[in-house]
Formats: structure tokens, sequence, C-alpha cells
């Protein structure tokens, strides 16, 4: 295979290869409101929202009092008409339009909104995945959000493709209102925890674990966690989290570096992010050999070292480039440096997608930019005599797109 061959062959299957998107916060059409899809939601995800007040001279309140056509059609004419859609979130939203059939360069919302009001959006789900060759998918499904715990309550079911992810949150960072939570199930908790207290918790997980059978459970984390430390945390991840992983044979995804509402005023748009401490999730790993970690980190700085602890803990498993991390330029630079270190035995991405077109931008761009690393890869290995063949680079993708994925869910065949 010569150099040009080899580059076809791993654009081709990096483009064919579907993969097993881990972590996003999609729901199925069933699911009403919390499936959001549509021009109007793309263009008022808070990527976009925060480049607006950017580029126009709008307040946050002035926004926030728009209807969301109206903030979609401001948004469409700030950044996409009066301005070029140079940003990865903005030119994601090309890239959707164009793979639907739409014009981007459309100077009002009518055509777009005409297509989207016409579509069945059962279909339009399978169409989207399909298209953007998501075999399956994670959501996150939050226990204390209340219009999705009455869902889940009265039966709410998912299509296969849709896998679940217990996510504890609020249990792991506001232990304080969120136990007043609990203890109004039914559970008897406190803000003092006690062993009776922590098993009363871990019976409200082993709850929500037999109604979601979630294959994962998962907390984003701030960029200031420690571990072991004095706080509730702490002991709710020794106590409760951990135990529970290793009962139900869940792994944990741990996602940190988050700044919340660092600009309250931005909503959903105003986190940031902060440098944090790869040396306790080490600990984590190193405590529990029996239990399986997902990690991803959101500071750029922090990449390195998750690389260098997953080379001393396999039972931590690095994956995505996680929000601000998702743009080319980083996806390049991090996806090169876990080859180097990891071989295929990290996750290279996740959509982290809310809105649901949004699959067909954030995998086309991801896998674009996976494609031109990996053949870096391999041309090394070409040319130091290795001979490479399409067999080895589709198991190498598949690896890494599902396979690394489905052995951490303990579903190593792909069923
Ligand atoms: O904590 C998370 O799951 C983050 O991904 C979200 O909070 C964030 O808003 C996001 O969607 C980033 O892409
Ligand atoms: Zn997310």
């Amino acid at each position: 295979m010569d150099p040009s061959e080899l580059r076809r062959n791993v654009e081709e299957s990096v483009q064919r290869t579907a993969v097993i998107d881990i972590h996003t916060h999609l729901y199925p059409a069933s699911f009403g409101g919390l499936c959001r899809w549509g021009i109007d939601e793309l263009l008022t995800y808070h990527y976009l929202v925060a480049e607006l007040f950017r580029s126009a001279p709008v307040s946050p309140p002035q926004f926030w009092a728009l209807t969301k056509p109206q903030q979609a059609d401001l948004i469409w004419e700030t950044l996409f008409v009066r301005n070029t859609p140079l940003s990865e979130a903005t030119a994601g939203v090309v890239t959707v339009m164009t793979m639907l059939g739409l014009d981007p360069s459309q100077v009002n919302l009518k055509e777009a909104r005409l297509y989207f009001a016409s579509l069945n959006l059962d279909q339009h789900v399978e169409r989207v995945l399909d298209l953007a060759k998501v075999s399956e998918l994670v959501m996150t499904n939050d226990p204390f959000h209340p219009q999705e715990r009455n869902l889940w309550e009265q039966g709410a079911s998912c299509p296969e493709r849709f896998h679940r992810a217990l996510r504890l949150d609020p249990l792991l960072n506001d232990w304080g209102s969120t136990q007043a939570l609990i203890a109004a199930q039914g559970f008897e908790t406190g803000k003092q925890l006690s062993p009776q207290r922590l098993s009363e918790t871990r019976r409200f997980l082993d709850q929500w674990i037999a109604l979601l059978r979630p294959v994962y459970l998962a907390a984003s984390l701030p960029f200031d966690f420690t571990y072991p430390d004095d706080s509730p945390r702490t002991t709710l991840l020794h106590g409760v989290v951990f135990p529970t992983c290793l009962q139900h044979g869940l792994p944990f995804a741990m996602m940190i570096g988050v700044a919340r509402g660092t600009n309250p005023d931005l909503g959903e748009a105003g986190d940031s992010l902060g440098y944090a401490d790869t040396a306790a999730v080490e600990r984590i790993c190193r405590e529990n050999p029996g239990v399986r970690f997902l990690v991803t980190m959101l500071s750029r700085e922090n990449q390195h070292a998750l690389c260098v602890a997953a080379r001393k803990f396999s039972n931590l498993l690095p994956f995505g480039c996680w929000w601000f991390l998702n743009n080319p330029s980083i996806v390049a630079e991090v996806t090169a440096e876990r080859l180097e270190l990891l071989g295929a035995s990290f996750i290279p991405q996740h959509s982290d997608a809310r809105i649901l077109e949004q699959l067909l931008y954030k995998w086309a761009h991801s896998r674009r930019t996976i494609a031109r690393v990996l053949f870096d890869s391999y041309l090394r290995l070409l040319d130091q005599g290795y001979r490479v063949t399409r067999q080895q680079i589709d198991r190498d993708v598949a690896r890494m797109f599902s396979g690394n994925f489905r052995s951490w869910m303990g579903r190593p065949e792909s069923n």
C-alpha cells in the first residue's frame, strides 16, 4: 500500500465505521420536549449564544426576553449574515444544513423552518443517526430533573439505540440540597452522612438503576475537584458511588474541569473551565481496581497527564475531546498524543450533542480530523517498513469507535 492508497483507506475506514456516541444530551422523540431538534434549537445552542454577545450590541437580559425564533433570527443575522461562520459552532450549523440539503447561505431562516416543519420526527431521528453513522448513543439521564423523573416513573422506554447514563451531579456536587430531594422520595438521608444514610442513598441509586438500566453512572466534577477531602462528595464517592458501580458492574464516568456559572447572565452558556488534578483520578483508579472508569477532562493542559495516568491504570479509559476541546485543532493535538501514548486503547470522541442534528456536524468534523491524525500514525509505520492492511485499519478504527466502549460495558462482541 503506498501513501496515497493508505490515505484513501484510512479516510474510507474512518468515514464508514459506525460509532457508539458515548456521551450526549439527546433523547428519543417519545420524550417530547426533552428531544431538542430543528433550526431554532440549533441556532440557540449555548455555544452560539456565547458567540452572539461578542458580535451584537445586545445584552443578556434583552436576548433572554426574545422568543426562541427571535433569538434564532438574531443569531443567524449576526453570526451567519453580517459575519462569516468561521467558528466551529457556526461552521457546524453550515455543515448540518448542507448535509440536510439546505442552503447555508440563505439570508433568513424561512426555507430552513419550512423544511423542519415538514419532517416526521421519529423518521428524522433515525435518518440523522444513520447519516452521522451513529449506531448507538448514550443519553444523560438526571433523576433530579422533575420532567425527566416523571417520564421514567410513568414507564418511559427508549429505542435500543438510546442507552441510558445515570447522571449524579446534584448528588455529588450539591449534597446539601439534594439530600432533601432524596428524603422527599422516602429515603432516610440528611446533611450529615451516617452509614445508614449512605446505605439509603445506595438504595436510591439501586432504584434508579433498576428503572433506567444505565450503561454507566456519570458526573461532571469541578476543576478544583480533589479526592480524598473532607467534603460530602468524597464520602459519597467512597461510600455510595464506587460500591454501587462494583455491585452492578457499571463503569463510572468522570467529566472533570468545569467551572459552573462563571458568567451566570449567560445561562447554559455561562460555564467555563479550569486546570484540574489528575492525581485525584490516579488515586481513585488505584483504590478501586474493580471499577472501570471513563474519564474526560475539560482543560487542554490536562490531556497529557490523563494519557500518562491511563498508562498506569488499565481501569482508566480516557474519552472524547470534551466541550471547549471539540475544535479540529485541539482534537488533532489530543488524538495524536493519545495514539502516541495509548495506541488504540482510548475513545477518541463523543459528540456531547444537545440538539439532534448536531450529531451530523460533530461527527463529520471529528471523523475528518481523526482520519488525518490516524493517517500520520500509519504513514510512520509504512515509512519504517511495516506492511499496513485495510483489515488492520478497520480493526483499529472499530476498536476506538465502539470496541473499547463495548468492553467497558461488558459487551465485548458487537451485539
Ligand atoms: O456536563 C456536561 O455534560 C457538559 O457536556 C454540559 O454541561 C455542557 O453544557 C455541554 O453540553 C458541552 O458541550
Ligand atoms: Zn455533556
